[in-house]
């Protein structure tokens, strides 16, 4: 598909100063401001997914954004040592946010305190994806990004009219986004657990379409992007707080680079700015020299790339337009050459997977430097396209083992032990010593290496029991 002819999508107007007056009204209503408390689950997964520190939960953020202009709003984050309270006497309001990893903790956080009696709110990605599941443990299941609702569902909190279920008939221009405000986060006592990165989002929405993905389900393919200079502004704002310019800045974007001319305008923007980022980008702008050179320039230090695979029948399963195998060393060419780290993820247990597929990784891998591979097993997302072709063959719906290192179903050509017994040693071999500094060797010593260093002591516990 070429970039220029995606569209930002039919979206409603922002929020009306109507609306924003019935609200404030509606506020000035309430007797007492009512108490919310949002809650970040932790998962039970035993993999490096919630360990060490973690990145600030800028979905909670946005939902505490909007929430804290008309209620009082506490935020706990399981997964930093707060501890999520047994007794929800002190509350009016509970709000989860759940993906599929922690829906059981998220589910029964959220029975414990429906059985007291309280508002329970479940919002994104898993209750989005089941949310006829997700009813049963709440009040009110949120459909998708809570901007797109708000007005509707602060007005029936506020009034005690609640519905079960609230989906936005189309979603809102990002404009209507507020900046977040970080201090829901940074006040916590656990705070020094929060990764130095500075959350941020500059668009919405992926138009690849990838079967295995949430994304398409759950914003169509539709593309959207804030003003470039709130973006600027937000984090310029991060840098006065700091009192520094190098701040840190990670995209939570699905695929950043969708609009090339509002991209390089971001990155022009941001290359006067002085800070340091990383962002997710799909592959297909990257065989172009000049976009690597404008994102080292701007400031860019790490791209995550999904390769997912070096297999192309594989590719072509999972509807992944944007990968063309003859780009690959091209995409990681221009990024190298213009001092840009790779996070580069690889996926496994396809029906076209067999034993040649861990070997052109590895080759690929090697050959290329990839300095931060990650290596995942294939997990049907409940909701996807992928999820609804599988579901006969999955092995288990515990939801505690979707994530994306757990054996799922056994592919057709290779046996479940063989897969991981060659995902096991693939990842051993990418990570031994002698692999590192082949990889490594001449780039800047920074985090990096340690994550090098760390997946080399991760990697060596390794056994086949763990991905079952
Ligand atoms: C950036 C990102 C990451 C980052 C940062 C994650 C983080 N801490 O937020 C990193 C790289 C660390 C990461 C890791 C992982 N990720 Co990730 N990630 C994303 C991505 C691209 C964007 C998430 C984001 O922050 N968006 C911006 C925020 C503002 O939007 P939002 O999350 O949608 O939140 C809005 C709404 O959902 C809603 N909302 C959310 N919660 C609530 C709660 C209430 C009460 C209400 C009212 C509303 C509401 O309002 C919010 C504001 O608009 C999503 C794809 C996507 N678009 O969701 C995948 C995604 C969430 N990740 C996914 C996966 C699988 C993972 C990993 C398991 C991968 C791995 N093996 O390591 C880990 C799990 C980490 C964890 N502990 O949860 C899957 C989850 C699928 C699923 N069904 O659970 C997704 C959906 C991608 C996909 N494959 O489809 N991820
Ligand atoms: S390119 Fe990435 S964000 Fe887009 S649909 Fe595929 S996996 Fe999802």
């Amino acid at each position: 598909m070429l970039a220029d002819d995606l569209h930002t999508p039919e979206t409603a107007s922002p929020t009306t100063n109507g609306t924003a007056e019935t609200l404030e009204r509606l506020a000035r209503e309430q007797k007492s401001r009512k108490k919310w408390l949002l809650v970040q689950p932790k998962s039970s997964t035993s993999m490096m997914v919630d360990s060490g520190t973690v990145s600030m939960p800028l979905n909670l953020i946005m939902v505490a954004t909007l929430a804290g202009k008309l209620f009082d709003v506490t935020l706990i984050d399981e997964r930093t040592g707060d501890p999520v309270p047994q007794d929800f006497s002190g509350y009016d309001v509970v709000a989860i946010t759940s993906r599929t990893l922690n829906a059981k903790n998220a589910y029964s956080i959220g029975d414990r305190a429906k059985a007291q009696g309280k508002i329970v709110l479940l919002g994104g990605v898993h209750p989005t994806m089941l949310n006829d599941e997700a009813r049963s443990h709440c009040t009110s299941v949120i459909y998708g990004e809570v901007e797109s609702v708000w007005e509707e569902l602060a007005t029936d909190i506020i009034r005690g009219t609640m519905k079960s279920f609230y989906k936005a008939s189309e979603l809102r221009q990002m404009t209507t986004m507020h900046r977040p405000d970080f201090s829901y986060a940074l006040n916590s006592p656990h705070a020094k657990k929060y990764s130095a990165l500075i959350p941020i989002l500059a668009t919405k929405g992926c138009p690849v379409g990838c079967s295995f993905c949430t994304t398409p389900t759950i914003y169509g393919k539709s593309f959207r992007f804030r003003e470039m200079d709130l973006v600027l502004d937000e984090m310029r704002a991060h840098q006065e707080r700091l009192g520094k310019k190098t701040v840190r800045f990670s995209f939570m974007d699905d695929n950043i680079s969708f609009r090339p001319q509002y991209f390089t305008d971001l990155l022009e923007g941001m290359s006067k700015l002085g800070v340091r980022w990383n962002a997710n980008i799909s592959m297909n702008f990257l065989h172009k020299p000049e976009v690597a050179e404008i994102a080292g320039r701007s400031g860019c230090d790490l791209m995550s790339i999904g390769f997912e695979s070096l297999n192309p029948d594989v590719l072509k399963s999972m509807n992944k337009g944007s990968n063309r195998l003859h780009n690959y060393e091209t995409a990681v060419g221009n990024l190298h050459k213009n001092g840009i780290a790779i996070q580069g993820y690889f996926m496994f247990g396809f029906d076209d997977d067999d034993e040649k597929s861990f070997q052109a990784t590895y080759d690929f891998i090697m050959q290329n430097r990839i300095e931060f591979p990650v290596f995942s097993l294939v997990t049907p997302f409940p909701g996807t396209p992928f999820f609804e072709e599988m579901k006969p063959r999955v092995r288990h719906f515990d939801w505690d083992k979707y994530d994306t290192y757990h054996y799922m179903y056994e592919p057709k050509k290779i046996s479940g032990e063989k897969l991981l017994e060659n995902f096991i040693k693939l990842q051993r071999e990418v990570y031994k010593g002698s692999a590192i500094m082949k990889r490594m060797q001449g780039k800047p010593l920074n985090w990096v290496w340690f994550v090098n260093f760390l997946m080399n002591r991760f990697t060596r516990k390794l056994t086949p029991e763990i991905y079952l």
